[in-house]
């Protein structure tokens, strides 16, 4: 009867095991900055939907948006300790942890959008995975984050000198930092999150950003002067945590690769959809946009950000020439 009692008890623990190791993975959380509606939340919501249907609902994810858990520098942690399994990260913030992601943060190395997808279809794309890769994240897709341009509250930027003296909010990565204060502004680096109170208090005059992020954040009500500098241009990855990436057998990984890039094609047509309309929209409200009539002031103003990134990584100078002779 005790020895019944025992198996019993062992089957209970089994099966309470098993369970749980299939909850587990039915328990996928994805990590998402942005709202509703916004064109990287629609194509995570297709992955999520493309990965259960391909996998027979084997593959479970639930997508956190708006950044409810948490800014992107401590969800790039946390995916990379595998506390979260999933995430859509620009590669920005995700610079100071990946060296080889940080090139395309050098301002003005990209030409346009299409020279990013070259690029990233290449070598220098495959040596930016594998950089991912060695610090715990597996890339799935690469998605578009357009290009980005400052924006204040006081005035068009015309020339550099307009912002000589100008707090300016940045992403957590140096790189920025160093960018701003080529430019003689302050940089001031913080949360996405914090940005429209920052800009309404006057904490900060400006920031930079695409048009997407420029209006579905309502940016543009508290720091309406924008003037297309595009002095950035950040390509996103969806990627996934490589300890949960290793346990997954080959069909597994390639319905993840399907489904990721399949979210991603979408992604990049309702971005173009989406900044077209953004620009139309905070037009409409009240946004004064303006050209840069030589763009070459900024851009030569760059020369001690670049200087400074070759000193401290000389092993990159290869894979910043790389992009730089893309055609
Ligand atoms: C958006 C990016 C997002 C960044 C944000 C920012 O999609 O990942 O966190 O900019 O400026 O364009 O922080």
């Amino acid at each position: 009867m005790k020895k019944l009692i025992r198996v019993a008890l062992a089957l209970c623990v089994l099966v309470m095991a098993l369970g749980l190791a299939v909850s587990a993975q039915a328990e996928w959380r994805g990590w998402n900055i942005h709202v509703e509606g916004y064109p990287n939340t629609v194509a995570l919501d297709k992955f999520v939907e493309l990965v259960a249907e391909k996998s027979g609902g084997e593959l479970e994810i639930t997508m956190y948006h708006s950044a409810t858990l948490g800014n992107q520098s401590d969800a790039i942690e946390q995916v990379r300790a595998g506390a979260l399994e999933i995430a859509n990260f620009s590669l920005g913030p995700l610079g100071p942890v990946v060296p080889e992601a940080n090139v395309v943060s050098l301002p003005f190395i990209f030409k346009d959008t299409d020279h990013v997808w070259r690029v990233l279809d290449g070598e220098a794309g495959d040596m930016i995975k594998a950089g991912c890769e060695a610090k715990g994240l597996v890339v799935l897709s690469w998605f578009d984050g357009g290009a980005r341009s400052f924006y204040n509250s006081q005035g068009p930027i015309m020339t550099p000198a307009d912002v000589v003296g100008m707090k300016i909010r940045v992403m957590n990565n140096d790189l920025y930092s160093g960018m701003i204060s080529a430019l003689g502004g302050n940089p001031s680096p913080m949360a996405f999150s914090e940005v429209y109170q920052s800009l309404k208090t006057g904490v900060v005059d400006g920031a930079e950003n695409n048009w997407p992020s420029y209006e579905s954040t309502g940016h543009y009500e508290v720091a309406p002067y924008y003037s297309i500098s595009q002095h950035l241009i950040i390509p996103e990855i969806l990627c996934i945590n490589a300890d949960v990436w290793n346990t997954l057998s080959e069909d597994q990984q390639a319905i993840l690769v399907e489904a990721a890039e399949e979210a991603a094609m979408l992604q990049r047509q309702l971005w173009k959809e989406r900044s077209e309309a953004s620009r139309a929209m905070v037009t409409e409200n009240g946004a004064m946009i303006n050209e840069i009539p030589e763009k070459s002031a900024f851009q030569d103003a760059m020369a001690p950000v670049y200087e400074g990134f070759l000193a401290d990584n000389p092993d990159l100078r290869p894979l910043v020439e790389m992009i730089q002779n893309t055609p």
